[in-house]
């Protein structure tokens, strides 16, 4: 089922979306810079870190499997409206106090069963000419949903690198700790550091992003950087922010939200409209940085099964009852 829009676009106006944001935003950001003069820095996130985002190339994953009703969110919805805890557990807290995380130089400790593990410096972990750009639809537990132009190197292509053992069967991730740069931390919101996890053949799956950059520039902390999961399958928790450690194991790794409220979260939390949270029904979606109705509400639209990637990773779950398994 559709719900009909009025402010219908055309595939076109989809695809020139994204350019058009990035347009404006590089137009705004040299203007500031030629008004500013020492805000010549400002165009500086183009080229950071060694990476040429203006040079990512568009994957073959991008656009896949979106349709002409997801029109990509704006940059600011994307930048402004985010859940990471660990700056307070408001929508515009990451913005505001996100600032102080320092995130260069930054390193990802990687061990476990893995033949290649120690300590990885960012620019050891992704290899710029791996970098692609994907858009994908991204659906929050508490029912917002956007469509984001992502930046990233899948993780497989990591994974593979690393060479996980014969006996690896999950990867296990984790988030920053510490409270002098994280005020959120301070508060027992969750049992920190936050924490997820994947099996391995999801991990591997090669729609999995390692996320570096957004809407063609590189991740502004509040969104996860330097270096964050996107599991556009799942609900957005999954999507683990600012990483610095990658574990592979044999046994289910704990994750934060499965810890602090089992019978809400499981470990899979794969999106499935059937499979309501106990508090909310899954069933429905607000597409938030996008279209809005002739009331200028932002209309619900159904929520897809496995968040419209069905066709590409439900072999993962053959045989598994998802309605057990969430
Ligand atoms: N470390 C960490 N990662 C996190 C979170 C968090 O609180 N801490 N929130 C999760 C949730 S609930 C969502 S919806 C997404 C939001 O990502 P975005 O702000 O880039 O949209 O990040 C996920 N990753
Ligand atoms: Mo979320």
């Amino acid at each position: 089922m559709l719900i009909k829009l009025r402010n219908h676009f055309d595939l076109k106006a989809f695809e020139i979306t994204p350019k058009t944001v990035f347009h404006q935003r590089r137009t705004f950001l040299k203007a500031a810079a030629v008004a500013g003069g020492a805000l010549i820095g400002a165009m500086a996130p183009v080229h950071a870190r060694g990476i040429n985002f203006a040079g990512v190339a568009k994957s073959k994953w991008s656009e896949a499997a979106l349709s002409e009703h997801d029109q990509i969110s704006t940059y600011d919805i994307a930048t402004e409206y985010n859940n990471f805890y660990e700056f307070g557990t408001d929508k515009g807290d990451p913005a505001r106090y996100a600032g102080r995380l320092k995130t260069k130089p930054w390193t990802v400790n990687i061990d476990g069963l893995v033949e290649n593990p120690g300590t990885y410096s960012f620019q050891d972990l992704v290899r710029p000419h791996q970098l692609e750009e994907r858009v994908y639809r991204f659906r929050c537990v508490e029912g917002w949903s956007m469509v984001i132009p992502w930046v990233g190197i899948p993780l497989t292509d990591v994974i593979k690198r690393l060479g996980p053992t014969g006996s690896a069967k999950y990867v296990a991730f984790e988030t920053l700790l510490d409270p002098k740069q994280m005020p959120g931390q301070r508060r027992r919101v969750l049992d920190w550091p936050y924490r997820e996890g994947l099996r391995l053949d999801e991990a591997m799956h090669p729609l999995t992003l390692l996320a570096v950059g957004l809407y063609g520039e590189e991740l502004p902390n509040q969104n996860g950087a330097p270096i964050r999961l996107v599991v556009p399958w799942k609900y957005g928790f999954k999507s683990i922010k600012s990483v610095v450690r990658i574990t592979f194991t044999d046994t289910q790794p704990p994750t934060s939200w499965n810890m602090s409220a089992p019978n809400e979260y499981g470990f899979y939390s794969n999106v499935n409209p059937l499979v309501d949270h106990p508090r909310w029904s899954q069933a429905w979606e607000r597409r938030l940085g996008g279209e809005t109705n002739i009331f200028g509400f932002v209309p619900k639209r159904p929520t897809l099964f496995l968040n419209g990637y069905e066709e590409d990773v439900a072999a993962l779950y053959a045989g598994m009852n998802l309605a057990k398994n969430y």
